[in-house]
C-alpha cells in the first residue's frame, strides 16, 4: 500500500497526523472507527478502511503524487466542472492545494474541512469567484461534502463529481444495482440507452446513469460485502471501468489495475459549461456522497 511509504510529520490530534508523500501534505486517520488518508493536494482521500473490513477505496499502485496531476485513485473532486469540457478536464480542483479548516473528534468519527477559494491560478482557468468547503466524515461509514459558495457578483455555472474508485475483489465477480434503466452511453458517442439488468463489471463501462435510485449497491462478491452508496445534491451517478486497453495506456494504472476497481461517482453532469448548475451570488450548493458496508448473506 502506497500509504505506507508516506514520512511521517507531526500529530495534530489523537487521530490525525500529518505525512508527506513526495513533498504532498497527507493526513492520516488512525480511529477506533477506521483508517483513512487524505491529501492535500486536491482534497483527495487516498484511502477508508473501516476497522474489520478490507479497504473500500481503490487506490492504484502507480499513482503519481506531484502537484502537476491527479492522483490516480481514491476520491478525486472533479469540479467545477465534470470530463473534457473545459482544461483542465474534471476541473482544477483536484489538482489544487486545499488549506485545512478545521477538524474534530468523538467515539464515532473523525470529521476534516477543507477549504479552496479562488486564486490568481483558478481566475486564470474559470474567471469566477466562490469557495469550496470539503467535509470528510469518518467514521463505521464515510461521508464527503463538497459545498460551493458564489463569493462573486456575477453567476456562474458548475458541473462536477465525487468520482469514487472502489475497491474490489474481482471485476467480472462484482455486479451493481440500483443505477436505474436510463443511462448515455460515453462509449457510443452518447447514445442514449435502456438496461433493465444488473451491471457487471465486465468489459470497459464509461455510463452516465440519469435517473440512480437512491442508493446504488455494488456487490463485491469476492470479498463477500455489499458496498452501499448514498449520493445527494447529484443529477446522474457516473459508472466507470477502463479495462484492459485503457489501463494499459495509462502511466499511473498497473495492467491489471482494472480487475480491482470500478468507479461509482456522485455527479452533478452537463454536457457543456453553459449548461451546468447555475449558482446566483450569495447562493450555496452541495454535492454528497455516503458510503457503507454491509456483509453479503
Ligand atoms: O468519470 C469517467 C471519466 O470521465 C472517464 O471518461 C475516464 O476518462 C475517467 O473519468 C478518468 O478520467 P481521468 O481524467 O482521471 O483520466
Amino acid at each position: 500500500m502506497l500509504t505506507n511509504d508516506m514520512i511521517f510529520e507531526e500529530t495534530l490530534s489523537p487521530s490525525i497526523a500529518r505525512h508527506s508523500m513526495n513533498g504532498l501534505p497527507i493526513l492520516k486517520i488512525q480511529s477506533p472507527k477506521c483508517e483513512a488518508a487524505i491529501s492535500l493536494h486536491g482534497g483527495h482521500l487516498i484511502q477508508f478502511k473501516p476497522n474489520g473490513h478490507q479497504d473500500v477505496i481503490w487506490l492504484s499502485n502507480k499513482a503519481i503524487f506531484s502537484e502537476e496531476k491527479a492522483i490516480r485513485g481514491g476520491v478525486p473532486v472533479c469540479w467545477p466542472w465534470f470530463g473534457p469540457v473545459s482544461s483542465p478536464s474534471h476541473g482544477f480542483a483536484r489538482i489544487s492545494s486545499w488549506q485545512v479548516l478545521d477538524h474534530e473528534e468523538n467515539e464515532q468519527a473523525v470529521t476534516l474541512r477543507l477549504k479552496l477559494s479562488a486564486s490568481k491560478e483558478t481566475r486564470a482557468l474559470w474567471p469566477h469567484d466562490f469557495s469550496a468547503i470539503l467535509t470528510f466524515t469518518m467514521g463505521e461509514t464515510l461521508r464527503i461534502d463538497l459545498e460551493m459558495i458564489n463569493t462573486g457578483e456575477n453567476p456562474w455555472q458548475w458541473s462536477g463529481a465525487l468520482h469514487t474508485y472502489f475497491n474490489i475483489a474481482e471485476a467480472t465477480e462484482t455486479w451493481v444495482t440500483g443505477a436505474g434503466a436510463s443511462y448515455i452511453d460515453s462509449l457510443k458517442n452518447d447514445r442514449p440507452c435502456e438496461t433493465s439488468e444488473a451491471l457487471i463489471i465486465n468489459q470497459s463501462i464509461d455510463r452516465i446513469y440519469t435517473a440512480p435510485d437512491e442508493t446504488i449497491a455494488i456487490h463485491d462478491q469476492g470479498n463477500q460485502r455489499i458496498i452501499h452508496v448514498r449520493n445527494q445534491g447529484h443529477n446522474s451517478a457516473v459508472i466507470w471501468n477502463p479495462w484492459k486497453e485503457l489501463s494499459r495506456s495509462m502511466g499511473d494504472m498497473s495492467d491489471d489495475g482494472y480487475e480491482t476497481m470500478v468507479c461509482v461517482e456522485a455527479t452533478r453532469y452537463a454536457k457543456d459549461l453553459a449548461s451546468g448548475s447555475l449558482l446566483m451570488p450569495g447562493e450555496k450548493q452541495s454535492l454528497s456522497t455516503e458510503i457503507s458496508v454491509t456483509s453479503a448473506e
